[in-house]
């Protein structure tokens, strides 16, 4: 393939020229949110919001190449829990680089032996995820939330990972922002509010 340049919209998430589009609605992630009832009811009234979409580069999903994408999470809660990704392992433990665009959002990390750790992304904001940690992007504000994740072509993405196990830690609206609750695992709507810091255990 031929070097390329791409250009990126920081405030609309748009990268152009793009390969795809995606576009992830409710209805393909009802699992993901704690509130399952508020899920549903939704769904059966008809409302199936879009919780985000994103572009992807015009590169090939192999070993050796750098992929990149967008995503733009819109504003919205289910229940009280903010829109976020579903969240994935990658199927080949690489790192990712994260960098924010515009809104304001949290990132939740997760590694295989259930180390936990957030970090703010936000716009300038860069973050790192090393190898084997699960990652979910919570939209936080009252705008969409727009980032670039940079990640290798082979890398793979595993959800069943988190479907089957779920993020230790989930972001909730509170009457004074956003709290972040703890969750008991054997039951996917108890939580208890916590403030851990950013590389505080799970
Ligand atoms: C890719 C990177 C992001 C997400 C995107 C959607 O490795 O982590 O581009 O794919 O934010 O999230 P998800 O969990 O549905 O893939
Ligand atoms: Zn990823």
């Amino acid at each position: 393939m031929q070097p390329f340049r791409a250009m990126l919209d920081f405030d609309s998430g748009s990268l152009v020229p793009a390969a795809a589009g995606f576009s992830r609605r409710l209805s393909e992630m009802i699992g993901a949110y704690a509130d399952q009832e508020a899920a549903r009811s939704l769904l059966a009234h008809g409302d199936d919001p879009v919780i985000y979409t994103g572009y992807d580069a015009s590169v090939p999903a192999e070993a050796g190449h750098l992929t990149f994408r967008t995503t733009i999470i819109m504003p919205g809660t289910i229940g009280t829990e903010y829109f976020m990704t579903k969240g994935h392992h990658h199927v080949r433990d690489s790192a990712e680089f994260y960098l924010g665009m515009s809104g304001s959002g949290v990132m939740l990390m997760q590694s295989r032996t259930g180390e936990f750790a957030r970090q703010d992304l936000e716009p300038r904001a860069s973050v790192y995820v090393p190898p084997g940690w699960a990652h979910r992007t919570v939209n936080i504000g009252d705008a969409p939330l727009v980032f670039l994740a940079v990640y290798f072509g082979d890398a793979g993405h595993d959800y069943d990972s988190v479907a089957d196990a779920g993020f230790g830690w989930r972001v909730f609206r509170g009457a004074d922002g956003p709290e972040l609750h703890r969750m008991n695992m054997a039951g996917a709507g108890q939580s208890r509010p916590a403030e851990p810091g950013a590389d505080d255990d799970g």
